[in-house]
């Protein structure tokens, strides 16, 4: 559909007003969230990194690009969580130190307060320590930790072994994902699961809670 491709050149270009009243569009279309997302923003933010990877363009695009993704998902965030459903269980979510990539983590705890799931999200760039503090105090038995850069991805085993080292925390589960990681990675970090999408985080969080 022509309108997906208009909504991904958006987000190419930057153009967070077009991104905004694409999606709405699409919205009163009644398109559904994750069509939107799938078939417009996905691929539009995808060609982004494209085109940085070789060097086509650089930071300043990425960030509006990124700005123009987040226009739009403030579109389809209230279709993504909205469930009358009762609360599943509380989840932790962050991106790990020294990353601040949080497209795909905010995407991840939108469609978990849709699955029905309380979402505590702590943003990006979480000191390690912070997930510590913040399962005590909230009680939580899952986080789901996220990361974009191959540089940060292993503070998730450190977060990891933090908890485990520690006696109110050693049952926590922790299920991670961000584009560079692998269902090996996770398993050899000693994560409790790994998912390689915000659909498959919701099903994910079903199987470890
Ligand atoms: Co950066 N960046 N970036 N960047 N950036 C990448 C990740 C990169 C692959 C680009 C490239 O070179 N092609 C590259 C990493 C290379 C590597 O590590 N080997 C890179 C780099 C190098 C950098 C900087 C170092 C650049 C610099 O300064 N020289 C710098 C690092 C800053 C830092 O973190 N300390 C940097 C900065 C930035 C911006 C700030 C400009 C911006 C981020 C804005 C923001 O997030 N608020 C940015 C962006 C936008 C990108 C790309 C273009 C897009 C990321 C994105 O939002 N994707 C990215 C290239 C790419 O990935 N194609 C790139 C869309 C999003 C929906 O997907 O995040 O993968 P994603 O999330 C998915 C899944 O991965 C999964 O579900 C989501 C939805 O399906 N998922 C989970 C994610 N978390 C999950 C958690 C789960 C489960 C699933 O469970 C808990």
């Amino acid at each position: 559909m022509a309108e997906y491709q208009e909504l991904a050149d958006a987000i190419i270009k930057g153009d967070n007003i077009a991104s905004k009243d694409i999606a709405q569009k699409l919205v009163d279309e009644n398109m559904s969230p994750v069509e939107i997302l799938d078939n417009g923003l996905v691929p539009g933010m995808d060609m982004v990194g494209k085109k940085f990877k070789n060097n086509e363009i650089y930071l300043p695009e990425v960030l509006i690009a990124a700005r123009a993704m987040k226009s739009a998902m403030e579109v389809i965030k209230p279709m993504l969580t909205e469930s009358g459903i009762e609360t599943k269980g509380k989840i932790i979510i962050g991106t790990v130190q020294g990353d601040v990539h949080d497209i795909g983590k905010n995407l991840v705890g939108m469609m978990l307060e849709g699955g029905g799931y309380t979402v505590i999200d702590l943003g990006a760039d979480v000191p390690h320590e912070k997930f510590l503090g913040e399962i005590k105090k909230n009680s939580v038995k899952l986080i789901g930790l996220s990361a974009l850069l191959t540089t940060t991805m292993i503070g998730m085993k450190t977060v990891i072994g933090m908890l485990k080292e520690d006696k109110e925390t050693s049952d926590v589960r922790v299920m991670v994902g961000g584009a560079p990681l692998t269902q090996e990675f996770a398993d050899s970090i000693g994560a409790n699961g790994y998912a390689p999408d915000a659909t498959g985080a919701v099903e994910l969080a079903g199987k470890l809670l």
